[in-house]
């Protein structure tokens, strides 16, 4: 299981490992130099929503998905990534997405929008109504690339990102944590929050990328990231 590191990446070649999940390295030649900050979306298309494995696309296009609780923002950062205002719907309510949205960009790329885990104050029913989707989908992507874990910037992440930490290191894949919405936070408090989500994946706070959907905060990084594990 390897995270892969927000700030360093593509200067160097990072990863950090999570300690307590069997590691799987990256060849060193996997992550290369950093290039630049170029990626052009040329084309973004709406594939189909699924509910079930055997609905997913059956492309082979490199696959990156997007995780989090409910509201985090993932159907805004692929709006935000793909320059679509509103490619995706996004709201205030949790619990917009409710099937995984598939997305390909650039006739190669493929995303795939999760739909989020309910917070607290949703019923039990409601929060726990899209885990098995996750999961199917978790063990079914050989084609994923990077699972991108959305946190929001200003909550702890707990049982639900441990929980699908588990299920894509069982996988093997690489993660992202991502915290969102920095922009509801000052630059004081952001260097504090970082380090709280960092140390409750047990990472150092480098392998944390930061992005806004409002200010396009972290755009590049992320490109860089599709970029460099699509080829
Ligand atoms: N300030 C700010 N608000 C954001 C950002 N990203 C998302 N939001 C807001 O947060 C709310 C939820 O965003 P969504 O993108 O729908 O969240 P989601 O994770 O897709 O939610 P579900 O589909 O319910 O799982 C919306 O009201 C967004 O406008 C951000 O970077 N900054
Ligand atoms: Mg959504």
């Amino acid at each position: 299981m390897l995270f892969l590191s927000g700030k360093i990446f593509g200067k160097t070649a990072v990863n950090t490992f999570l300690q307590h999940q069997p590691a799987v390295k990256l060849r060193a030649d996997a992550v290369r130099p950093f290039k630049e900050f170029n990626m052009k979306i040329k084309n973004v298309k709406f594939i189909k929503s699924a509910g079930k494995a055997k609905d997913f696309p059956d492309y082979d296009y490199p696959e990156f998905a997007f995780f989090g609780r409910s509201n985090t923002g993932k159907s805004s950062l692929i709006n935000m990534l793909t320059g679509r205002k509103s490619l995706v719907k996004t709201g205030a309510k949790p619990g917009v997405t409710k099937l995984v949205n598939f997305f390909v960009i650039n006739d190669n790329i493929s995303l795939a929008d999760m739909p989020g885990y309910g917070y607290a104050r949703v019923s039990k029913n409601i929060r726990e109504k899209f885990m098995p989707l996750i999961k199917e989908y978790i063990s079914n992507r050989p084609t994923l690339k990077i699972a991108f874990l959305l946190v929001d910037i200003r909550r702890v992440p707990g049982d639900f990102e441990r929980d699908i930490v588990a299920s894509i290191a069982g996988q093997n894949r690489p993660v992202a944590v991502i915290a969102t919405k920095c922009d509801k936070l000052s630059k004081s408090q952001r260097i504090k929050a970082v380090k709280t989500i960092a140390s409750e994946f047990m990472v150092d706070t480098n392998s944390i990328f930061l992005s806004s959907s409002k200010t396009r905060e972290g755009k590049d990084e992320i490109h860089n990231l599709i970029e460099e594990f699509s080829g």
